[in-house]
């Protein structure tokens, strides 16, 4: 296969890539050392792709289209199988999977509390009244009070944690010896809290935070280099385009 590889996503106003789910795809890209071409859609426009799930990541390889993080992943092992494998054989697959149900039942709806008030900043006004709404609805309470109570959030997340904290102790990677999709989809919820706001979610010592600062430096500092404290887009421009374009907070 020698077609580029177009990967469509979500992005802030600041053209930040935050898509928590989004970055499980595009380390998994850089893992397979594939170069992208990534498309932004607004929220609203998803289903505009023509994808079952309406959501992203999404993927168009020449004539083949391909939703959701976990089927790409699958893919770009099936396309790709002489690259360092993402899953490897099918019991480490079935254990990944079980990586990937913690990450969504209980990173994701803890990660969400801490950054959606943060994250709403930074979207593009097109994006605002649909992500406030299905956020909200998640949530099951408004941005704002999310981000009240985020200190005691925070605080019971990084107890929820502890089963990663256990595992880093006892090898480098989610994975064991070398990164895999496991890690990829820990490393894209954490990368999501670093590109969506200054809220501290881990302490600088903890093995977490170690690991993590070890994936951003994966594949060439692949997503270490998109903060703009490593020069990529970010959080310069926030507020100022919120005033400029006269949209209410
Ligand atoms: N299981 C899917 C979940 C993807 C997902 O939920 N993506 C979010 C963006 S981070 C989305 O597209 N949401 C659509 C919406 O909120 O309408 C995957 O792993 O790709």
């Amino acid at each position: 296969m020698t077609e580029d590889v177009i990967l469509y996503e979500l992005a802030a106003a600041d053209d930040t890539r935050f898509s928590p789910f989004c970055w499980r795809t595009r380390w998994g890209l850089s893992h397979k050392e594939l170069s992208f071409k990534s498309v932004q859609i607004g929220f609203p426009d998803i289903g505009e792709l023509g994808g079952f799930q309406r959501t992203v990541p999404a993927i168009r390889v020449g004539e083949t289209f391909v939703e959701d993080s976990w089927n790409i992943a699958e893919f770009l092992d099936e396309m790709y199988p002489h690259r360092a494998a993402l899953f490897g054989c099918p019991p480490a697959r079935g254990a990944v999977r079980f990586v990937e149900c913690f990450t969504d039942k209980v990173i994701h709806p803890t990660m969400l509390r801490l950054v959606s008030r943060d994250v709403f900043d930074r979207m593009d006004p097109y994006d605002r009244t649909y992500f406030r709404r299905t956020r909200e609805e998640m949530l099951g309470c408004t941005l704002e009070e999310a981000q009240a109570s985020r200190e005691q959030t925070v605080q019971a997340f990084r107890k929820a944690i502890h089963p990663i904290r256990l595992t880093l102790n006892k090898q480098p990677w989610i994975c064991g010896g070398t990164p895999g999709h496991a890690d990829y989809i820990v490393l894209a919820a954490f990368q999501w809290g670093r590109l969506a706001t200054n809220f501290k979610i881990l302490e600088d010592d903890d093995p977490i935070a170690k690991w993590f600062q070890r994936g951003l430096d994966l594949h060439d500092g692949f997503g270490r280099r998109v903060h703009p404290d490593d020069g990529g887009p970010g959080f310069s421009s926030v507020g100022l385009w919120k005033e400029a374009m006269k949209v209410p907070g």
